[in-house]
Formats: C-alpha cells, structure tokens, sequence
C-alpha cells in the first residue's frame, strides 16, 4: 500500500516562517514586503559585488537613444543593471540561493522551487528606471508561477528611484506587449478583450499603454527600502522605477526571480526560446519531474530528501471517494 505524499521542507535553524497573514497578503495585493529578512553580513557581500561591478565597468555611458522604443536596451548598454551575475560568481550564486529569500519564496509558489534569474542594479545618478511592467511578459513559465525578489543593497526611496507598485493588480491577465511578440502567456483566443499594449516598460506614460490600465487603479505606491529588506512581487503585478534624481547617491539592488519547479520554462536568458530552457534553472528547493541544474560553485541547496525523491506519486481514489497524491516506493 502507498503512503500519502506530503512534500517537507528540510529543517534549519534560521528558517523563515512565512505567517498566514503574510501568505494572504501576498496573494491578495501582489507583493509582500519582509524587512531585515537578510542580515548585515549578507548584504555586504552582495554590496561589495555591486561596488566591484560598478569599477570594473567604467566605459562612459552611451547617450540615450530618444527614439528608442525600448528603454531596457539603453539600460544594459549603459551598465546600469548587470544580469546573470549567479552565473559566473559565487557571491552572486549565494544571493540568488540565499535560504531566507528561498524560505519565503517556497511558502509562496512552492514547495518546489527554480532559481531562474539574476540581476545587479545599480543605478548611478540621473540613470536607470523602467516604466509600467508585468514581469511574466518577459520570463514565460508554464504554469506561470514566476515570483520576484528584490533585495535592497542600500536605502532606498522615492529620490534614488525606489520600486512603485500598484496593490492588487496581480489578479490581471497579462497585457500582451505587442513589440516583444504578444506576451504569450494565456492561449491567444483565451480572452474576448484582452488588448495588446504597446511600449510596456518605457519610462514615458504617454507611450507606454499599459499605463491606461493602470489608471483604473488607485494611486500606485512607492516601496522605500532599508538594506536587508526584501520585496517579494508577483509576476501580473504592475510594477515599475524612476531614474534616480539625487546628484550623489546610487541605488544598488539585487534582483531575483524564481518559479515553481513543476513549470514548464522555455525562457533561458542567453536567448534560448525552444522547447525546454528547464535544463539551466537551479533547483532550489524541493524536486521536480523536470530536468534542472545544479549551483556552480557549490552554494547549498535544501531539496527534498533522497528517499521522499525516489516515490512515484500518483493521484488515486481513495474509499471515501477522494482523488489524493499517492508515493509508492519504487520497486
Ligand atoms: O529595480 C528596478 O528599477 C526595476 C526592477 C523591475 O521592475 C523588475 O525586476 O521587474
């Protein structure tokens, strides 16, 4: 006889116990805010990345294209935000597995995790910002499960272009951008009125039409930040950034997103749109029945454990008439 499939998290002193009210938060408004979930030491080394990032890169900025339709492609070229650092240092492979980020990530799309991506902000002066966006247009997951983390590296406010959010907005569809191939996220002929938006994550509202639907929601609010906070958000959610309007300060933040691992990705980002980019996310916690990678540079992962991973689960009817999650140990 099988026994019933709970999935358990692995145990850790330090682990983040996700509240109820925090989960229902999350869910209800699109984003969750948890400050201090990192601490000093983490965040210095996630600092002093971002300080090594900055001085290693040290080329002029390239003048903004104002023609450009696409303000993230100033952006990269620029250096403003580097991505996929976890891929080639071990500091930024510990950031994006930090435990108390997965934690939190776990309780809310989990209990199987993928790390997916990585992205170093840094924003000096009078740069960065990016207008009205859901992030799901741009990373695909099938379920879509995608989750951001935002991890605040200094402080942060409206001045050096803290994240705006607008609360409960997560219940959207996602808006197809028409520039970046339609969005495809829901089935096409899924919706009788859901309309292509155009220019989604420019900074001008006048071009960037997603910010029509914005207006049919309360003032968006702005998310100051101190070091060691995290903003979880989810990937319907309208979000967006301003450049930084001090003179002096930069606004350093590490950005990561992560899916359930039970999701079908074809997004990988050196440009691979195929059949499966699942071969290059990290499992991060729990298992999955997909092919993954494992971290780089030896950062630990807390998966489910070997025996619970050698079960095939399967949904079957019980006596009293439910179809339940059933493990059999393999034979
Ligand atoms: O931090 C920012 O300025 C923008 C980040 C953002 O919108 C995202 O990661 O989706």
């Amino acid at each position: 006889m099988g026994k019933f499939y709970t999935p358990k998290s692995r145990e850790r002193n330090n682990r983040y116990l996700v509240s109820v009210d925090e989960y229902k938060h999350y869910h209800r408004e699109g984003y969750l805010i948890v400050r201090g979930l990192l601490s000093n030491e983490d965040i210095e080394e996630l600092y002093e990345l971002a300080e090594e990032t900055r001085l290693g890169k040290k080329e002029p900025a390239k003048k903004q294209d104002p023609a450009s339709k696409d303000p993230l492609k100033d952006e990269f070229s620029d250096l403003t935000r580097i991505h996929m650092l976890s891929r080639l240092n071990a500091a930024a492979e510990r950031g994006l597995l930090h435990p108390r980020v997965l934690d939190v990530t776990e309780a809310l799309i989990g209990p199987d995790v993928y790390a997916l991506q990585s992205m170093m902000f840094l924003n000096p002066p009078g740069r960065g910002g990016q207008g009205w966006h859901q992030d799901s247009c741009y990373i695909k997951t099938h379920p879509d499960t995608l989750v951001g983390a935002w991890i605040a590296l200094e402080e942060v406010d409206e001045e050096n272009g803290c994240l705006w959010v607008v609360p409960g907005s997560n219940h959207e569809p996602i808006y197809p951008p028409q520039e970046i191939g339609g969005g495809n996220v829901h089935a096409l002929d899924a919706f009788q009125d859901l309309n292509a938006v155009h220019n989604v994550s420019h900074l001008d509202d006048e071009v960037n039409t997603l910010s029509k639907v914005v207006a049919n929601y309360p003032p968006p609010i702005p998310v100051p930040m101190s070091p060691g906070d995290v903003l979880f958000f989810h990937s319907h959610l309208f979000h967006r950034s301003f450049p930084n309007r001090t003179p002096d300060r930069y606004r350093r933040s590490y950005v990561c997103h992560y899916c359930n691992a039970n999701s079908w990705v074809p997004w990988d980002h050196d440009g691979y749109e195929g059949d499966s980019g699942n071969y290059r996310q990290i499992l991060a916690r729990g298992r999955t029945h997909l092919s993954y990678a494992g971290p780089v540079f030896g950062t630990e992962v807390f998966l489910a454990e070997e025996n619970a991973s050698s079960d095939s689960v399967r949904m079957m009817g019980m006596d009293n008439g439910m179809m339940m999650p059933v493990a059999q140990k393999k034979e």
